[in-house]
This record gives C-alpha cells, structure tokens and sequence, in this order.
C-alpha cells in the first residue's frame, strides 16, 4: 500500500473506533446484548440466525442488520422467520463499519433484548472493524479445513466464541475438529469454542445459554458501574 492510502486506511480505523464506543454505550445503556456474525461466505451465518431465532422465542425481543454486497436476500429470509431486519448493501466494501450501525439506530426499536449484526462474508477486513458489539462470534464450516484459524488469526483473536458450524459434515470431509479448535485457542485461549449443526440441531442449546449468558453479564456489568 502506498504511504497515503496507509495514512487514509488509519484515519478511517481511527474514526470507526470513535463510532463504535458511541453504538456499544447507547446498546448497553438499553440493555441490548449485540452480537457481531464473522465467517466467510456460506459458513452458515444466515442459517444460524434462522435457528437461533426459534431458540429465542418471544417474550426475547430480536432484531438483525445484514451486511451483504449485494442484494436484500439475508434480510428477507430473517422477516419471513418474523423478526424485523434491516439490510446494508456494502456496494463493494468487504465489510460493516460502526458508522452504519449508528445510522440505523433511530430506527431499531429501542426494548430490544438481542441485535445480531451478520458481517459481509469473508474472514479478513470485517475482523479489523469493531460495530460496537458487545460479543463476536466467529463461525468456521466444516466444508471450509481445519486450518483457517492459523491463516486468518485477527478474526479468532478478535473473537469472544467460535461456532465450528455444520458439524454434521465432520467425517464426510477431512475436517479435524480438534485441529481447528486446538488451533483457534492458541491464538485465542479464552475463545468459547462451539460445535454446533444447523441441521441436526446439535450444540445450539449451549450457543443459545451462552448468548443468555453474556446478556446477564452485560446487566451486571452495567449494574457495576452504575
Ligand atoms: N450441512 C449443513 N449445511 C448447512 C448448515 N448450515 C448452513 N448450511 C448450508 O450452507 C449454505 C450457506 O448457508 P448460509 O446460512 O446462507 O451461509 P452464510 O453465507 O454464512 O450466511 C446453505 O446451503 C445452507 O443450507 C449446517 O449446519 N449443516
Ligand atoms: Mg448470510
């Protein structure tokens, strides 16, 4: 990268860090756990929600912002499961940028009790840009190889949780479970490691009490300050 574009990339991190202190504190003043979705493409990202969505049932208040390239597919597929959704066509950029969740936030409703942000889908830039969440999770398909952690580490370094997604494919491919998960935790060694299926259904009661979970202690961490 030239000296400029250098300078031009720093200032846009520098103004994204300032944007997402501003979301994280309205998010957490109302009390809303939001979760930030990275993964490459058709990791599962979409369908996860889906799940989780009929795991969380009402009286829980959801709402999710898709980030894509292109279309409003991933937005209409979370309103025909009945939760309002909200759409960011990127146009180009590989990746959500705090300034866009702030954006929206006249809009949400303000008794939300969980906001899932899905990233635009690829493993590198989404990583560099904190949305004002207060969890990522990283997912990582078996169809992907065991050995992405190592290849892209800013995205499970940057992680509290990572899903090992469509694990109802482990032994029909060369996927290592252990590898993967071995491999996330050392460049991570505080990552919450999920093994979970969409299809089958295994490991989203976990994912979902943790996500219970990390809600409560946004409560209680808030309580602490207060
Ligand atoms: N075998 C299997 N396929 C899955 C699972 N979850 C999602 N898929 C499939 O993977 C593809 C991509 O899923 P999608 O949720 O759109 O991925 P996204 O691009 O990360 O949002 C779709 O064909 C899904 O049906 C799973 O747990 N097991
Ligand atoms: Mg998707």
């Amino acid at each position: 990268m030239k000296r400029k574009d250098v300078e031009v990339y720093e200032d846009i991190l520098k103004s994204n860090v300032a944007a997402a202190a501003e979301v994280r504190r309205r998010f957490r003043e109302q009390g809303v756990l939001v979760v930030n979705l990275l993964s490459s493409p058709g990791a599962g990202k979409t369908t996860l929600l889906e799940r989780l969505i009929d795991r969380l049932p009402p009286p829980a208040r959801l709402a999710v912002i898709e980030g894509d390239i292109e279309t409003e597919r991933d937005a209409e597929r979370i309103r025909a499961k009945g939760v309002p959704a909200w759409q960011i066509q990127t146009g180009g950029a590989c990746h959500l940028e705090a300034k866009m969740i702030g954006r929206l936030l006249g809009e949400l409703p303000s008794d939300l009790d969980f906001l899932f942000i899905e990233n635009v889908g690829n493993l590198v830039c989404p990583a560099a840009f904190d949305l004002g969440e207060s969890l990522r999770v990283v997912l990582l398909s078996v169809p992907e190889g065991d050995d992405k952690p190592k290849k892209y580490p800013k995205a499970f370094l940057t992680a509290q949780a990572l899903v090992l997604s469509k694990a109802d494919l482990v032994g029909l491919l060369p996927f290592d479970p252990e590898r993967a998960r071995g491999e996330a935790l050392e460049i991570n060694p505080s990552l919450a490691v999920f093994r979970v299926s969409a299809l089958t259904g295994e490991g989203l009661d976990d994912l979902v009490a943790y996500l219970h979970l990390a809600r409560a202690g946004l409560a209680a961490e808030d309580g602490r300050h207060a």
